[in-house]
């Protein structure tokens, strides 16, 4: 069996796998494109019985690809924030999908892993301009701005950063 994650190489896609897979690491075929290059699906190559995990890529544009997918056998779950469309009724697709104002795809994921990995959630958030949005419904994000680290070693300061310097409201 091979597992594909799909994802936008934008900021919000890939702290969306980062948060997954840091809860549940797995040998994965990776499948991404530059931002706005989200027409993804059609670039799987999977056989029945395979798992896709879709994230930031809407449903609407992708929905040939990923109607071929279900009817092939493939299990899919699906995050995203973008306009979705008809969902597709189908066994086999398990869908977590909010086209809410204030959220992106990072919050979505923080939501199914109840904060687990929020840090990347709120770098997420930030990845889509959601930050100070007054309907965020994650956190302050303006409030921990100035803890959020500017030099090289970032990556490694947000890893260690304790999730309660995130204020949720
Ligand atoms: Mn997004």
């Amino acid at each position: 069996m091979t597992h594909f994650d799909v994802f936008n190489g934008d900021a919000d896609g890939i702290c969306s796998l980062l948060q997954l897979r840091f809860a549940t690491p797995i040998d994965s075929v990776l499948i991404t494109g530059a931002k706005r290059d989200i027409a993804l699906l059609q670039r799987v190559d999977a056989q029945p019985g395979d798992e896709v995990t879709a994230l930031d890529i809407s449903v609407a544009v992708n929905r040939q690809s990923l109607l071929a997918l279900l009817d092939r056998g493939v299990k899919i779950e699906y995050f995203d924030h973008h306009f979705a469309g008809e969902l597709p009724k189908r066994a086999g697709l398990d869908a977590h999908l909010d086209a809410s104002p204030g959220v992106c795809t990072g919050i979505l994921v923080d939501r199914y892993l109840t904060g687990k990995h929020r840090i990347w959630a709120v770098v997420a958030a930030f990845g889509d301009n959601l930050a100070g949005r007054p309907s965020n419904s994650l956190c302050r994000l303006r409030s921990i701005r100035g803890d959020w680290p500017t030099s090289g070693s970032s990556v490694k300061a947000l890893r260690t950063t304790p999730t309660a310097t995130v204020a949720p409201i």
